[in-house]
């Protein structure tokens, strides 16, 4: 049989020869063939008790005794496969299944070795390929020997593997150029925009000093506009208190005789001082100043500085008993007042907590400040109903009358204008710069993130898979985030957001791990840890939570196909080749 094979190997040499096949190939075959022929020598010049594999084989040549493996007894050599079980160690009954622990051990020559329990030798049942479990003899079980078949199908099979792999080698070169394309242009882009930047912060420099310089004159205008109307408003306030304190005598001298003496305030409780609910001689004398009676211009001069906040006139007096309703302010008292609350802003200043609850719920009616602004886009927004408000609450200004302050002359109507265009031009000129801003951050944000030592991952990014089971389907978007949304419906469960790679040293790019997701009720923040493979497609293949709130995903990727291998030698070649 030897020189059958060796006739048959020589036979192919000269075949190759007749090929022109390359010398690698040729002595990969010579080497593959001595291996067959020494295996063959091997196997075949050695006889082994039945169960025994090739390497527990010389404990069992001696012809007279056997060692029980564990060393713990002795035996005569007829005594191994009687079936009686002599050693602890179940050793001396490989090939019946004497021994409770024993194992057989099945040769399968052309697939794959492998050991059973020894209780399954002879059990009616077909466990190794080779059939070499069942040989009861006459009335056994009869099993054939498939070896040959299965060691094809799974050589087969290994090659489509390798086929598999090769084509996900050839997808990952493809990734590869596309990895380094997408950073050159990330690159270029991020180079333009911030020349691009500088230029827009100039201007923006530029629009602010011009801004500053139309304000100036405006706010000096508008300033001395606004210092008139304050005088003439001052000047009525002193003249409307001139009359109310002198209304406010007449009504308190009760017998007009031009005094007011401390009887005549005993019907203001509210300058019941000590709260026993009468006003008391003492009392009146305090609020007269110490004094027996005043006459009108030291009252006007001196005590009603001192009382008016305090004092009610009778007119406005309601006892408990009076059903009248207090009167209600007039209707227009508010009427076109821009008040804080009428405007709906982004930050929302120096407001207590009640007010930012009310705040945030209008908020979340309020479709001009959704949750889809970024902040830049929110601080504008803001900006904009600020100046509005300042605006309406400047123009909708009243005095003592309730009269509007009057218009501004037309010059400064003018500089009004000419502030505004040039506030207009500046918040155009700083949007640009935010807008350029936001642009380099996003790309900086995406270039930070490591896409593997040649960009090979650049693909999976900005991608999502899914994978669904039985109760969720769960999603990985590669370098963003993993989540989990329940098949029968309901909201999505962030798992994770992207941390970092997590594969061993060697192999750092096997695995990635999110972390900080939806935390977990009386338990950890979600994380998941996403094992990766080589694979010919991107692919989510399964999603578990080995541990409550910790998840596992298996990802197979092209990315990760760093081998090509030889389909016919097994050769491997892992060189890029770019
Ligand atoms: C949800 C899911 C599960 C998780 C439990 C923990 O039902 O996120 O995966 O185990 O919450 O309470």
């Amino acid at each position: 049989m030897m020189f059958r094979r060796v006739e048959r190997m020589a036979a192919c040499v000269s075949d190759m020869k007749a090929k022109k096949m390359s010398v690698k190939s040729l002595i990969t075959l010579v080497l593959i063939g001595l291996m067959s022929i020494i295996d063959v020598v091997v196997t075949e010049s050695v006889t082994r008790p039945r169960g025994v594999s090739l390497t527990n084989e010389p404990f069992y040549r001696d012809s007279q005794w056997f060692t029980c493996l564990d060393g713990s007894r002795q035996i005569f050599k007829s005594q191994v496969n009687d079936d009686y079980c002599d050693c602890m160690d179940s050793s001396d009954e490989p090939g019946t299944s004497a021994c409770p622990q024993g194992k057989f051990h099945c040769n399968n020559r052309g697939f794959k070795p492998k050991y059973i329990p020894s209780s399954r030798v002879n059990d009616g049942i077909c466990d190794c390929c080779d059939a070499s479990d069942e040989y009861k003899g006459p009335g056994a079980t009869q099993c054939s020997n498939n070896c040959r078949e299965l060691g094809r199908a799974d050589l087969e099979r290994r090659q489509q593997e390798i086929i598999l792999m090769n084509q996900g080698f050839d997808v990952r070169q493809e990734y590869i150029k596309q990895g380094i394309e997408k950073k050159a242009e990330r690159e270029e882009s991020l180079k333009k925009l911030r020349e691009e930047k500088e230029v827009a912060d100039q201007l923006k420099d530029e629009k602010e000093r011009l801004k500053q310089e139309a304000e100036s004159p405006e706010k000096e205008a508008k300033d001395a506009h606004k210092a008139v109307w304050d005088a003439q408003q001052a000047v009525l306030r002193e003249e409307r208190d001139k009359q109310r304190a002198n209304e406010a005598f007449d009504e308190l001298d009760a017998d007009r005789n031009g005094l007011i003496t401390p009887d005549e305030l005993a019907d203001h409780k509210e300058f019941d001082s000590d709260g026993d609910g009468e006003v008391s001689e003492e009392e009146a004398k305090v609020v007269l100043g110490g004094v027996d009676q005043v006459i009108k211009p030291t009252f006007t001069a001196s005590v009603w500085a001192v009382i008016k906040d305090k004092y009610k006139s009778e007119k406005d007096q309601v006892t408990p008993e009076d059903p009248s309703p207090v009167p209600s302010p007039p209707e227009d008292v508010n009427e076109g007042d821009a008040s804080e609350e009428d405007l709906d802003m982004g930050d929302h200043g120096d407001m207590n907590d009640e007010d930012e609850e009310d705040f945030a719920d209008e908020d979340d009616e309020d479709e001009e400040f959704d949750d889809d602004l970024d902040e830049g886009e929110l601080m504008e927004k803001y900006a904009k109903h600020r100046a509005d408000y300042e605006k309406k609450k400047e123009v909708k200004g009243k005095g003592e009358d309730g009269e509007e302050m009057p218009e501004y002359d037309e010059a400064t109507k003018k500089l009004i204008e000419v502030a505004d265009a040039a506030r207009e031009e500046f918040k155009e000129a700083e949007k640009q710069v935010n807008d350029l801003k936001k642009s380099i951050e996003d790309i900086e944000k995406l270039m930070n993130v490591d896409l593997g030592p040649q960009q090979e991952f650049e693909p999976l990014q900005k991608q999502c898979y899914e994978y669904t089971d039985r109760e969720y389907t769960y999603k990985l978007c590669p370098f963003d985030k993993t989540s989990q949304r329940p098949k029968a419906g309901g909201s999505e469960t962030q798992l994770g957001n992207w941390g970092q790679w997590e594969g061993p040293d060697e192999n750092k790019y096997s695995k990635m791990k999110y972390t900080r997701g939806r935390n977990c009720w009386n338990g950890p923040d979600r994380s998941t840890l996403v094992i990766l493979r080589c694979g010919l497609e991107n692919k989510l293949v399964s999603a578990s939570e080995p541990e409550r709130c910790t998840y596992e995903f298996q990802f197979e990727t092209p990315s990760l196909c760093t081998t090509k291998t030889d389909v016919e030698t097994g050769e491997i070649d892992s060189h890029d080749e770019l």
